[in-house]
């Protein structure tokens, strides 16, 4: 079972809360956090140094017995010393602490009291109205917990895209290792690019496919077979994805390819279209009187019923069948469009590199300009700058702005949006910015007037931009807050002002649904990365997918212009 740094970073994360359940010395936790951290934002893997036999210890925050434990698990998979941890008393109260909102405090209150070390006691109790009596709980907080059970269990259902790439793309190198493999293709609603997925359909067609689907159901990373047969296997992967291979003939690769990408919607619309002209669709092909007259690629299956060739990031049966009959598909936004980055943190607040590293590897991704945009004050776990340390900051800009050649550092700021709808930062100091970013970081559960009114509120400052992640939502964590997004919508177009596509995997913020309805209302986007250390600029191909499910184009989106039509439109007076 290969091992991945996101393992690694999970099992030190986990020790850290164990030993901080067994009021293990603060520093001792500190430093499983810290490596777990130095882990997540190294831009390679850490593998790759233990393969080349580099020495660890270089790294921040990484000892000689960190370096040996990061090198045990990498050759074992798990490491010793968890195990010891989990067997001992309290070791399986780890799980509780997956539940936002219960810390080692409360889990150890609630193992006190309670007895609970399973999310299933955590459940019964919760379902009995125990938890509520338990100090330093209430009605509310036993409330939540119930809710977040409820999401954890619907979670379990879906992966989220990242994820299923990361186990998507080892497996589909082993199955190329097949002898007679000719085509292979994850079609289903990883082509569409959908932000989660509920299982990975594979396609393939090979010379002998029982060889092929023996070789599927060896894969290591194989949990269960649910279904083993001459064409079709379905299998279980050890981190509960789902996968699906289906073998297909040559002749109908285009016909399989078009029926499994979906989606369902999707293919029902184009059947209805080819039942108007006395054809018939299957997963073998369009067929005129039980003649096959199409089927090896999905362009001539289209071509049968009288449409161009529709991408998959299109295919939900969302209008696009009606825009291209008349000719009027989008011609979506690629990465390539992009020419600069209006959202990144550096390590003056919470990220891992300096403003000219980011302005370096910007610079490599061959971006024009960037927005260094730190988080304000208030973000005190972001370590926030005040206006003090936000104008020492901006000087610093300047400074590596006039040092470096051919990119342009704008800037910038995220300032969190108060109670009130007031910023956190004066107008005066927001006024010298080159963008200003605003953002809900706290009081998710306003009622939906209360939070409309209080982003209403920040669009309508002077100097505002941007609307950074305008629903606050965390894929599979936290749901949107609600607002009014067709009122927020219209305040930022009268105003000016952009809304964000944040592209940070888990946010996708706005999602597809909300950019079509921006676009159509004529309100331009801005797609950032939100990137916390060099390597989070990548993130932007997230965003780019999620763009193009909403229909987005590239004068759709404010970061595709020049920098001096940039300017412009940042200039709201
Ligand atoms: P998922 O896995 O829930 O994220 O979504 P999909 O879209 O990957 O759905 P899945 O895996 O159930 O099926 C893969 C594709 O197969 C689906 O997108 C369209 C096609 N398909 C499945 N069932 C039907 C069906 O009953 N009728 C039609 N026309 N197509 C189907
Ligand atoms: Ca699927
Ligand atoms: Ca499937």
């Amino acid at each position: 079972m290969p091992v991945h740094s996101t393992d690694i970073e999970e099992i030190f994360k986990e020790v850290a809360d164990l030993l901080e359940l067994q009021d293990a010395n603060p520093f001792r936790v500190r430093a499983y956090r810290n490596a777990a951290r130095t882990i997540a934002s190294l831009p390679y893997s850490i593998i790759d140094l233990v393969e080349n036999d580099k020495d660890l210890t270089e790294l921040p925050g990484i000892g000689e017995d960190l370096a040996d434990k990061i090198r045990e698990i990498c050759k074992t998979g798990t490491l010793k010393f968890l195990k010891k941890l989990e067997n001992e008393e309290g070791g399986s109260l780890h799980e509780l602490m997956g539940i936002p909102g219960l810390g080692p405090k409360k889990v150890k209150a609630l193992h006190q009291t309670l007895g609970i070390e399973t999310l299933q006691e955590l459940d019964e109790a919760a379902q009995q109205g125990k938890i509520g009596t338990v100090e330093g709980f209430g009605e509310k907080s036993e409330a939540n917990i119930l809710k977040e059970l409820k999401r954890l269990k619907e979670r379990s259902g879906r992966t989220p895209y990242p994820v299923a790439l990361q186990l998507a793309e080892p497996l589909i190198k082993y199955l190329k290792q097949q002898q007679g493999l000719k085509q292979i293709k994850i079609a289903g609603s990883f082509r569409r690019c959908r932000e989660t997925v509920g299982d990975l359909d594979i396609l393939a067609s090979c010379k002998r496919g029982t060889d092929l689907i023996t070789h599927f159901v060896h894969y290591d990373e194989v949990d269960d077979i649910i279904s083993k047969g001459k064409t079709r296997s379905t299998v279980i992967l050890k981190s509960g994805l789902q996968v699906d291979l289906r073998v297909i003939p040559a002749v109908s690769w285009g016909a399989g390819l078009f029926y499994f990408t979906g989606s369902k919607a999707h293919n029902i619309a184009v059947r209805k279209l080819a039942l108007k002209r006395g054809l018939k669709i299957n997963e073998y092909g369009v067929f005129k009187n039980d003649k096959r007259i199409a089927g090896k690629s999905e362009e001539e299956m289209y071509a049968q019923v009288g449409l161009p060739y529709i991408v998959p990031e299109l295919r939900e049966n969302r209008g696009e069948i009606k825009a291209v009959a008349e000719g009027k598909l989008p011609a979506l936004i690629t990465l390539d469009d992009i020419r600069g980055d209006l959202h990144m943190h550096t390590k003056k607040s919470d990220g891992h590199h300096t403003i000219s590293q980011m302005a370096q590897a910007a610079l490599e991704r061959g971006y024009e300009y960037i927005a260094i945009t730190e988080h304000s004050q208030h973000v005190r776990v972001a370590r926030g700058l005040d206006a003090k340390a936000l104008e020492k900051h901006m000087e610093e800009i300047d400074t590596i702005n006039n040092q470096i050649d051919g990119i342009e550092i704008l800037k910038g700021v995220e300032v969190d949006i108060l109670e009130d709808g007031s910023l956190d930062l004066p107008d005066t100091i927001l006024k010298e910015l080159d963008i200003v970013i605003c953002a809900v970081h706290y009081l998710f559960d306003l009622p939906e007037e209360e939070q409309t009114r209080r982003i209403i509120r920040a669009l309508e400052n002077p100097f505002v931009n941007i609307l950074a992640h305008p629903t606050g939502r965390l894929i599979g964590e936290r749901d949107p807050y609600p607002i009014d997004m067709k009122e927020v919508m219209k305040t930022a177009k009268g105003n000016n002002c952009f809304l964000e596509l944040n592209s940070y995997p888990y946010r996708l913020d706005l999602n597809d649904t909300y950019c079509k309805m921006a676009k159509e209302m004529g309100l331009k986007i801005a797609i950032n990365s939100d990137a916390h250390s060099t390597d989070g600029l990548h993130n932007l191909s997230f965003g780019i997918q999620q763009a193009r499910r909403g229909w987005l184009e590239a004068d759709d989106v404010i970061n595709t212009q020049d920098h001096d039509n940039l300017k412009r439109l940042l200039n709201k007076n």
